[in-house]
């Protein structure tokens, strides 16, 4: 690559920092980034951004970059290795696991975080290399009980529904906190608007009083882990009133009576007592739903990590569905995808488990939760060697104490980051990335409707010396495994032909070597990559993906403004995305599109899911969840305005909440002894933290919080390592998860506080 002049001027791209990837611009100087401002020409974000884009140099820069590839010597040290040797050595390991004891005793975790997705297609291929399905990912510590869901609603757990916030008159939130978290596009400006016109209204489902629940027109502060209860009521009192929408219900789903039946004999009184909120506020609640033009329902991991994770996410469909929001402006409804991230993982005889718990794959998927059991056992198909790539399961899984001493048993861990965290600390190799910031990247993250768009990002630096770009690292990693043998050269000539002719002679090479298929993006890579801009060989398969996407929905992308038919209009698609610097709307569809996405043969939404039907008539509001001696529930990860999951290492990149203090409701604190800046070991049945106390009446009483994103390591300039504030997952355990899609109880842990003196600290 040329050198990337170091540049005055500013430069477009995105921040990596969450699922948003808002569009930046970026004033750069030699390898820092110095200036940071919205894009107005992105067509999601124009020109928004949070607080936490300014302090991205603190990703780019800090001293626990890597830049070598190391190995792990007898003594627990690292020795730096050249690039030929971690790869075959890393291939040699991976072919004699899997030819020794199966793919399946080979497993992948991670894949791109929160804005590093490019390699997505690239780290599939290593997967089929090593023969394996066995994929975790921190989608599955999440969305899987909803994937699940929508997978019975509506034909496949790869429909997804998005939530068109914007444009509902009444808007739920249950579970999220958008203006610190971002769940929503330019979520900050959204809500204000919202809150500002008195013809829409808010409702927040939160036991704590956020800054979204504060701007809400109504907010129900429940008890934590009690959604399913609240939820249920809230419906109840919908059939009850005949306020479900029949008309639409008739039209375009199945199995409404069945439904109907449960949700009738649900005790509304005994269920909202259980969930804390007065009788009067589910009515208003269930009033302002039904009653309203549009609503949209918006979710996140308050109710995905806690108790009922997949019935809250089956609850939460029937609130937009049974009052017939969907597919209608200001609902929800299904988006488009360039690159889908969701899979499908058929259930039924067909349906795949992992070896030693047997738990069922979801969206292909399998959860964090059981990968230490999956290790940590005498199981013949037990799981030995794991590739990690842009994930740090030791601080970010639930149980790390279980990760710990599995990951210790692991014939083989590879890492693959741009830092040395805590999980790379454990490996056997460690291969060093290039930043998001020197290479083309993008995210896959592009769940918009009906306009949505794809943003290429051009690289502003050259690579860090000693690091390489992930399709690089994989491409060498297959090809050493010896799996991965064509000649491409007739391709690679017809590649600097025309494009046409290097689409037939591409089909032609599939046909002639069809195991080639399953490596497509690397044979892209080694071609048709040739032609492309200088550094951009990576994007190739995007090219295809372009095609597909053009060939299979036109019309969207005509309105979009891609111009030409068949061959042309993929073309103009690809080019448009290659040569674009601030993103590009790929596709515009119709309100009424949203049903052509629905996978049921009948076309319908299939509302019975006998599994949930049961699950809602067995939720016993008479039973209590907490255990004795430990009086309070800790919501562990909470997202505030400086944690950006483990993606900063160097804690100086924040500008408040330092060490990341542990919130308590004042009368909490009173009976504790407990004020601002005192000290406390919160201790759960698994372990225990220590915290600085804050204060606080947005927290309701019994429910303490601890912020996501802390306890990482991190040298000072002397080299000597030390932690910066508590590390939530010493407390959590493998075992509290949700039985169907395995997703932790982060927001709901049991735990005791101890005031900790000056002296023992
Ligand atoms: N600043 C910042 N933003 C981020 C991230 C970050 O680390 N920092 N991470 C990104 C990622 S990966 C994700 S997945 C999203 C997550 O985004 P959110 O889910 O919005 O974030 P959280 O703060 O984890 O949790 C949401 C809310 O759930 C509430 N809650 C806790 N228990 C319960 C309960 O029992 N019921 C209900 N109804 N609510 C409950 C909490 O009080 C909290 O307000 O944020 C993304 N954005
Ligand atoms: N207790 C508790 N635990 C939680 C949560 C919670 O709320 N409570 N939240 C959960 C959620 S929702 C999520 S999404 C997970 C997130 O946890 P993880 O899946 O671990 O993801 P990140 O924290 O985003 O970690 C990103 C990693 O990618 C690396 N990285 C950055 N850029 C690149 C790159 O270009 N290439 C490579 N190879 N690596 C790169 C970073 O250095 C970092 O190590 O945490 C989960 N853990
Ligand atoms: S952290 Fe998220 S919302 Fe904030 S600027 Fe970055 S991408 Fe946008
Ligand atoms: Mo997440």
């Amino acid at each position: 690559m040329n050198q990337i002049e170091s540049n005055k001027q500013w430069q477009p791209t995105a921040c990596i920092l969450c699922s948003r990837n808002c569009g930046i611009e970026v004033e750069t100087n030699k390898q820092e980034i110095v200036k940071v401002r919205g894009d107005k020409a992105h067509p999601i974000s124009t020109g928004y951004l949070c607080q936490k884009a300014q302090r991205l140099n603190f990703y780019q820069n800090h001293n626990d970059r890597l830049n070598s590839p190391l190995r792990r010597c007898s003594d627990g040290t690292f020795e730096k290795i050249s690039w030929d040797t971690a790869i075959t050595e890393i291939a040699a390991k991976l072919v004699n696991l899997r030819d020794t004891y199966g793919g399946h005793s080979l497993a992948y975790y991670g894949g791109g975080g929160q804005g590093n997705h490019l390699a997505g297609p690239y780290a599939k291929a290593l997967r089929l290399a090593m023969n394996t399905s066995n994929y975790y990912n921190s989608l599955a510590q999440e969305k899987t009980g909803g994937f699940w869901v929508d997978g019975r609603l509506y034909g496949r757990q790869n429909c997804h529904p998005t939530e068109d916030v914007e444009h509902a008159e009444v808007v739920v939130f249950i579970g999220t906190n958008p203006w610190q978290s971002h769940g929503i596009r330019n979520a900050r400006q959204i809500l204000q608007e919202i809150h500002k016109d008195p013809n829409r209204k808010m409702i927040v489902i939160d036991p704590r009083r956020t800054e979204t629940a504060a701007m809400a027109d109504l907010h129900l502060q429940l008890r934590p882990g009690t959604d399913a209860f609240l939820m249920a009521a809230i419906l109840a009192v919908i059939v009850q009133e005949n306020r479900h929408n029949q008309g639409f219900l008739e039209k375009y789903t199945t199995g409404f009576n069945v439904v109907y039946n449960s949700l009738i004999s649900v005790p509304i009184k005994d269920f909202a007592i259980k969930a804390g909120i007065e009788l009067k506020d589910v009515y208003e609640a269930a009033h302002l739903i039904s009653e309203a033009k549009s609503c949209s329902v918006r979710t996140d991991l308050g109710i995905e990590q806690t108790l009922n994770s997949t019935l809250n996410a089956y609850l939460r469909s029937l609130l937009f569905l049974i009052t017939g929001n969907f597919g209608k402006k200001g609902a929800n409804n299904f988006h488009t995808a360039l690159v889908p991230m969701i899979g499908h993982s058929d259930e039924g005889k067909k349906q795949m488990r992992s070896k030693v718990t047997e738990f069922p794959f979801i969206a292909n998927l399998l959860p964090p939760n059981i990968l230490p059991l999956e290790i940590d056992t005498d199981h013949p198909d037990r799981t030995r060697g794991l590739v990690v790539d842009s994930s740090n399961p030791i601080v970010s899984a639930a149980d790390t104490q279980a990760y710990r001493k599995a990951f210790a048993k692991l014939d083989l861990l590879v890492v693959i980051d741009v830092a040395m965290t805590e999980t790379a600390a454990m490996a056997h190799y460690i291969l060093p990335a290039s930043s998001q910031y020197e290479k083309w990247e993008t995210t896959f993250f592009n769940m918009e409707f009906p306009k949505n768009a794809f943003h290429l990002r051009k690289p502003l630096f050259n690579p860090l010396s000693g690091t390489l770009a992930e399709p690089e690292i994989y491409t060498r990693l297959i090809k050493a495994m010896g799996v991965f043998e064509a000649d491409l050269s007739e391709l690679r000539e017809v590649a600097h032909q025309d494009r046409f002719s290097y689409a037939v002679a591409f089909q032609q090479t599939l046909a002639k070597y069809p195991k080639l298929f399953d490596y497509a993006p690397i044979v892209l890579y080694q071609t048709l990559g040739d032609t492309l801009p200088e550094g951009a060989a990576a994007t190739a398969y995007l090219w295809a993906t372009c095609h597909q996407f053009a060939g299979k929905d036109p019309d969207s992308v005509h309105r979009a403004g891609h111009q030409g038919e068949g061959f042309e209009l993929g073309e103009a698609l690809f080019n448009a995305i290659l040569s674009s610097h601030s993103g590009v709307v790929f596709s515009i569809n119709e309100y009424e599109d949203t049903w052509k996405f629905i996978k049921h043969r009948d076309g319908l939404i299939h509302l019975e899911i006998p599994e949930m039907l049961k699950a809602l008539s067995l939720l016993d509001p008479t039973e209590t969840n907490l255990m004795q001696d430990y009086p309070f529930v800790l919501s562990a990860g909470e997202r505030r305005s400086y944690n950006a999951n483990t993606i900063f290492r160097d804690p100086a990149w924040r500008r408040s909440d330092f060490d990341g203090v542990l919130r308590i409701n004042p009368v909490d604190a009173t009976g504790l002894g407990l004020s601002n800046n005192s000290w406390v070991k919160c201790q759960s049945k698994r372990g225990s933290v220590l915290a600085r106390v804050e204060v606080s009446d947005t927290n309701r009483q019994g429910v303490v919080t601890l912020p996501h994103g802390y306890g990482l390591e991190h040298p000072a300039s002397d080299g000597k390592r030390s932690q910066t504030g508590p590390h939530i997952n010493e407390l959590t355990t493998s075992n509290d998860m949700d039985p169907i899609a395995g997703t932790p109880y982060h927001k709901y842990i049991p735990v005791r506080l101890i005031k900790i003196h000056g002296e023992e600290l």
